[in-house]
């Protein structure tokens, strides 16, 4: 893909399965001309105005392909800052394909992944980790995913970096003074602003350690659910889904397989994992099931074991216990606390009922502060979901504390403003004003095609 390219592209905006509309994009410079002999003659998409929708019959040579709707976007005032039209066409696979064959003969190049929203990048209609938010929001799995993403397209992230990168920009200015006139700070007093600059770095700091949580949010973990047989694994697992999807019964080792589905808890995309209960077992199926549980455990986020408070705790829990909890956070509940017969919850244990949903909040709540490595943040508070966005913020805080470090040893303003730069550059890249266009090439390949 070049990067610097504007020439005609066409790509399917939806996705290639039956569906009662698909919409195709093109864009690029000629792009509504090449649509002119496509769409009959009762309009000329060449000379249509922006932002109008017209409804016509695309034609393929002489044989009409499908009646659609082509909405005709001017530049710049189009998503790609391009001229470009989307074609609203009827769903169906053959539809989508004899279309696009056409617009590639009518001289559409099929469009690489990303390359809509690489080039409304490059032709300033938002900056980089707006585009990066273009494709969160498409990948958001739950709501709460979505919210977060929609305020870094709205430029949450954009408008931190570009005040920390203005705070320094006019620190980097004063420093500059320093050094064409050095006498200048005995008469003008210290031109270094320490307090902006750590104002500054608290709020790039901060970004930087709300990565995690926007990646949880984002990728979501897996949580296994384990525990000796009949302890309650598979009712809890259907409590937390809120569906009756695994087999309860108190027949002991019922469960063989692992069993998944995913749940939102606290907005966090959650793959819940039902598993075969651990219990010694000559049965060679339930060994099996036993050996894939520990396997699961082991690659699991989370693991939620359970105890059946009515028994207490065995020596096959202590044992499995200990091996997962040496590779996983562990959580421990103590399930079946509506029988008369359940013991009181020891130390460490959450109190839960599967069968009456109690303790469920609490147990929800501990997985979700698992999951994030504490407390979830403010919900007005942005969080960082690129890795390429994290990286730069820890490459411009690390420039910042060289900064402070060399300036109380009483560095030369020269040298100071060596990491300054590093820092601004850094944080530069974060919003695109500088980069190359191989690392554009390589974080917009990640996109789908057509966005
Ligand atoms: N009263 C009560 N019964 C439960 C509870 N959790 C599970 N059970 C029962 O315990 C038996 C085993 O449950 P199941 O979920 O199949 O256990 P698993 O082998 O760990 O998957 C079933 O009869 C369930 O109805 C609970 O919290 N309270
Ligand atoms: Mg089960």
């Amino acid at each position: 893909m070049s990067s610097s390219a504007d020439d005609p592209i066409a790509a399917l905006a939806t996705p290639a399965a039956s569906s009662a509309l698909a919409v195709i994009r093109v864009s690029g410079a000629g792009s509504l001309e090449l649509l002119r002999p496509l769409v009959g003659s009762r309009w000329d998409p060449a000379s249509a105005a922006g932002h109008t929708i017209h409804r016509c019959v695309l034609v393929d040579g002489k044989e009409p392909v499908d009646e659609v709707l082509v909405a005709v976007y001017r530049s710049p005032r189009s998503y790609t800052g391009e001229d470009g039209a989307e074609i609203f066409c009827h769903g169906s696979l053959p539809v989508i394909t004899r279309l696009l064959s056409t617009l590639g003969r009518g001289g559409f190049r099929p469009a690489g992944p990303g390359e809509f929203t690489q080039r409304a990048f490059l032709n300033g209609r938002m900056g980089l980790t707006q585009a990066e938010a273009v494709n969160e929001i498409v990948q958001a799995r739950t709501d709460r995913a979505r919210g977060l993403a929609l305020a870094r397209l709205a430029g949450a992230i954009e408008d931190r970096v570009r005040r920390a990168r203005d705070s320094l920009a006019d620190l980097k200015a004063g420093l500059e003074v320093l050094i064409d006139y050095p006498d200048e700070e005995q008469e003008a007093g210290p031109l270094i602003d320490l307090a902006g600059l750590r104002e500054a770095r608290e709020a790039l700091q901060s970004l930087v350690a709300s990565y995690r949580q926007g990646r949880v949010f984002q990728e979501g973990v897996a949580v296994a659910l384990a525990g000796a047989t009949n302890c309650g694994k598979s009712r809890l697992f259907n409590l937390l889904l809120r569906q009756d999807r695994a087999i309860v019964s108190d027949t002991h080792g019922t469960t063989r397989d692992w069993l998944e589905a995913t749940v939102s808890l606290g907005g966090i995309p959650v793959r819940l994992i039902d598993t075969a209960g651990l219990r010694p077992s000559t049965d060679p199926l339930e060994s099996e099931g036993i050996r894939r549980t520990r396997e699961v455990m082991a690659s699991a986020d989370i693991v939620v074991y359970l105890v059946d408070g009515t028994r207490g705790e065995s020596g096959t829990d202590g044992s499995a216990l200990a091996e997962a909890g040496s590779a996983v956070p562990v959580i421990k509940a103590w399930n079946k606390t509506d029988l008369a017969g359940c013991r009181p919850a020891p130390e460490g244990f959450v109190a839960i009922s599967a069968a009456t949903g109690s303790g469920r909040e609490e147990l929800e709540r501990r997985i979700c502060e698992a999951a994030l490595g504490g407390p979830p943040k403010d919900s007005t508070e942005p969080l960082v979901d690129s890795d390429r966005q994290r990286d730069l913020l820890v490459r411009a805080v690390a420039a910042l504390d060289r900064f402070e470090a060399a300036h109380a040893q009483g560095t030369a303003a020269d040298l100071l403003s060596v990491d300054l730069a590093d820092c601004l550059d850094a944080l530069g890249e974060i919003s695109g004003a500088v980069t190359s266009a191989e690392i554009l090439d390589r974080m917009f390949a990640r996109f789908c095609v057509g966005k």
